[in-house]
This record gives C-alpha cells, sequence and structure tokens, in this order.
C-alpha cells in the first residue's frame, strides 16, 4: 500500500494542529532569555531525526542498545507483569524500532497509538509496522506528546499502556518530569501503566563520550537546530562561528548540551536581532541522570508506583514499569 494510500487511512496524523507555528515563539523566547536555551523537542526535523538514528548506532552512545537488549530479554516478562488486552500508546514515538520487542512478545497487544512530533517520521515507522503486525491496529497521531489535553480513546476493555523509552523523561527538569507524570496519571484517571527507559547515573567519562562521538553526529546533531533555524525561521547563523559542547554536570547529575559562541557576534531570526558575547552559550539540552533508589520515590509523588525493574549486567540502564494508583478527583 502506498504512503498516499496510507494518509487517507490515517486522517489524523494530517488533521491535528500544526506543532510547528510554536516553534517560532519558542525560539525567540530561549534567543531572548538570559541565559539563553532552546527546546531539545525541536532537534527532531528529518534530518534531526536521522542524525539521532546515526548517534543510536554509535559504540560511545550505548543507550539505545542497552536498552534494545533489556527489552529484548525480557519482554515476555514485563508483558507477563500487565493484564491482557492492552493498547500500547508510544510517547515520541520516532522510528518505533523498540516497539517491536513489545508487539513480538506474544499476544498481548491489540493497538497501537504511537504518538509523535515529526510527522513525517511517524508515516514511514508506522507503514513499516503495518508490514510486520497485520493484526494490530495502529492510529498514529503527530502531535507533542508533552501537551496531549487528553489521551487518544482506547478500546474498551483494554489496558492502557503508556510506552516512553530511551530515557526522554531525562531531558525535563524534575519539576517538569513531575508535572508530566502527573499529567499523564490524570489523563489515564488513574488506570493504567507506564513502561519507561531511564539512563543511570555512572562514570563522567563514560557519560561526556557519549554526547561527544567521535563521528561528530552528536555535535552536527546539536547544530542542526541552528541549521533548522536558518531554513525555518529566515535565520543568519554562521555555523562556524559556533560551537558544540557537552560535559557532565555532578551536581545537577545531568549532561548539558551547549552551543558556544566563539567570538562576539550578533545573529538575526526572524527580523529579530540576538546579540552573543563572546563564549556566550545556547543550553540546547539537558540529560538527567537517575539512581533507581531515589527514581521509586520520585514517582510515587506523581501517584506512580514502581512495580518492577529491570537493568543490564552493569547497571547502565533501567527499564522500568509504573502502575498508576487509583486517581482521586480535585476536591
Ligand atoms: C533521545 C532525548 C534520550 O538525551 O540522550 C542523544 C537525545 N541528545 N544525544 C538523550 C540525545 C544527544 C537523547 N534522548
Amino acid at each position: 500500500m502506498t504512503l498516499g494510500a496510507r494518509e487517507a487511512e490515517w486522517p489524523e496524523i494530517f488533521t491535528s494542529e500544526r506543532p510547528v507555528d510554536n516553534f517560532r515563539r519558542d525560539v525567540l523566547q530561549g534567543l531572548s532569555s538570559n541565559p539563553k536555551y532552546l527546546s531539545p523537542k525541536y532537534f527532531y526535523d528529518p534530518r534531526g531525526s536521522r542524525l539521532f538514528d546515526l548517534i543510536s548506532a554509535t559504540e560511545e552512545y550505548y543507550l539505545t542498545r542497552t536498552e534494545s537488549r533489556i527489552l529484548v530479554c525480557h519482554a515476555k516478562e514485563i508483558m507477563a507483569q500487565i493484564p491482557a488486552d492492552l493498547t500500547l500508546i508510544e510517547l515520541g514515538s520516532g522510528s518505533s524500532i523498540k516497539t517491536r520487542y513489545l508487539l513480538e512478545a506474544g499476544s498481548a497487544i491489540h493497538d497501537y497509538l504511537p504518538i509523535d512530533i515529526s510527522r513525517q517520521h511517524l508515516l514511514q515507522a508506522t507503514a513499516a509496522l503495518v508490514e510486520q503486525f497485520p493484526s494490530i491496529s495502529m492510529h498514529p497521531l503527530a502531535a507533542d506528546y508533552t501537551q496531549l489535553d487528553r489521551l487518544p480513546a482506547v478500546r474498551n476493555g483494554t489496558t492502557p499502556l503508556l510506552f516512553f523509552p530511551g530515557s526522554t523523561l531525562g531531558n525535563l527538569d524534575h519539576e517538569q518530569s513531575l508535572a508530566l507524570l502527573s499529567r499523564w496519571h490524570t489523563l489515564l484517571q488513574g488506570r493504567g501503566y507506564l513502561l519507561l527507559g531511564i539512563d543511570l547515573l555512572k562514570d563522567k567519562a563514560l557519560l561526556e563520550a557519549a554526547y561527544n562521538d567521535k563521528a561528530g553526529y552528536t555535535a552536527a546533531f546539536n547544530m542542526n537546530l541552528l541549521r533548522r533555524i536558518n531554513r525555518e525561521l529566515h535565520g543568519n547563523f554562521d555555523f562556524a562561528s559556533f560551537k558544540h559542547e557537552a560535559f557532565f554536570n555532578p551536581d545537577q547529575r545531568r549532561i548539558e548540551m551547549h552551543l558556544r559562541s566563539v567570538c562576539e557576534q550578533s545573529v538575526q531570526v526572524a527580523g529579530y536581532r540576538f546579540h552573543f558575547a563572546a563564549g556566550e552559550s545556547i543550553h540546547t539540552e539537558s540529560s538527567y541522570k537517575f539512581k533507581l533508589e531515589d527514581f521509586r520515590r520520585f514517582v510515587q509523588t506523581a501517584a506512580w508506583t514502581l512495580q518492577m525493574t529491570w537493568t543490564d549486567a552493569a547497571q547502565y540502564f533501567g527499564v522500568v514499569l509504573l502502575k498508576a494508583l487509583p486517581y482521586h478527583e480535585p476536591s
């Protein structure tokens, strides 16, 4: 079936509100702030999504392969923890590569609802899955999963299982991730599960290597944000006068990515002028790293209880299953 025909099959992928319009507002707000920042969710234009796939295949970036290995080894066990007849709702599904491990782990999943901000990537990834899993009903939605005010309806009698792999929760600071976990608990009305991946705290050198791969894909991924601003917001960023930086901040337990201006300069974006001092940076991403015992307490404050944890032998990465605590209508 052609992609065109798929479009007809999934009207919601093309009718939902265009997430792009927030790009201009968020970029101008971030560049007007002190210190300057940009949201990592805007890394994922088509080129950015391809660069992330290249990063995931590097030796240094252990996260993707380690999480995939945990899912491959324990998918059946994970599914056994949850009542059968599931609706799998994936948040930020990207290439849906890890999803296959859950879909292959038996017949518990009947409906798959991938949600991603990158429309094109979502369509291609879902179309490929339909070929492999014809018995599973698929309902892709192009949307920003951090802004959902309602979850797509799940078929009556099925249990919703939210899937949030890749340690993407780590891009949010604690306040933001608490708010997001609470929002999802409310959207589920306290009924359902959340399976997520979290990158665990480890040796600084290992962490920094993962965000400074020798091939330079992470630097290109970071710099691609400026390329996107030039293309979509009539910017005139000169890539040669900014450099990629990624380092571990032990106080915050996070990797920080920055684009640092190598000289004093001013840049035009959407008709506005922004001044950069020599050495001034744009903070483009935080990747928080977790300790499992702290994480158990953390999720409880958002009305989730940690059911089970699966890690690799070296404890580099954790896949955790959370269960929603009963929902109480706010009094
Ligand atoms: C996909 C958000 C989990 O933070 O490790 C990879 C993105 N940034 N290399 C991460 C990313 C730099 C990645 N997440």
